[in-house]
């Protein structure tokens, strides 16, 4: 007999403002979900992982950088317009410095990303990956008082 489909879950996303100065660390994102769009580094929370665990472990994996001083910044229920529904994510938020002055992004999953550059918040690169839009038009700053 065919198993049921399991009816669909919202799953958690985990994105980084990695902040230097006034800048940003953006990538154009090559994946189905925000194609073409910049984002920020970060992607699946793990079962049993901590929010501060998944932005150590995404930026390491997608950047190749080390981060330090990781915080959380706010929360977005990220459900996209089209129908019928497809996706459903609660993405969290957080923001860390580079841990030291000798971090430089690279593309680590270049399937996944054009590749990493940092951005002056007041002049982003567009598209942005519809999150992040929802931030800046709300009036969003990512940076440390
Ligand atoms: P991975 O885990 O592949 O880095 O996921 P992602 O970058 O597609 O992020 C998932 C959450 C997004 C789509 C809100
Ligand atoms: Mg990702």
């Amino acid at each position: 007999m065919e198993k049921p489909e399991a009816a669909p879950v919202p799953r958690v996303g985990v994105a980084v403002f990695l902040t230097k100065g006034g800048s940003v660390l953006l990538g154009r994102r090559l994946s189905t979900v925000g194609n073409s769009t910049f984002a920020l580094p970060g992607g699946h929370l793990e079962f049993g992982e901590s929010f501060e665990e998944c932005a150590i472990r995404e930026v390491k994996e997608e950047t190749g950088m080390n981060i330090a001083k990781t915080e959380f910044l706010t929360a977005m229920n990220y459900v996209p317009a089209e129908e019928p529904k497809l996706r459903h994510y609660v993405i969290i938020f957080m923001r860390a410095d580079p841990a030291s002055a000798d971090e430089e992004p690279k593309n680590m999953e270049p399937n996944k990303c054009e590749g990493w550059n940092w951005y002056e918040w007041e002049n982003l690169p567009k598209p942005l990956f519809g999150p992040l839009q929802t931030l800046v038009d709300q009036g969003f700053k990512p940076f440390p008082p």
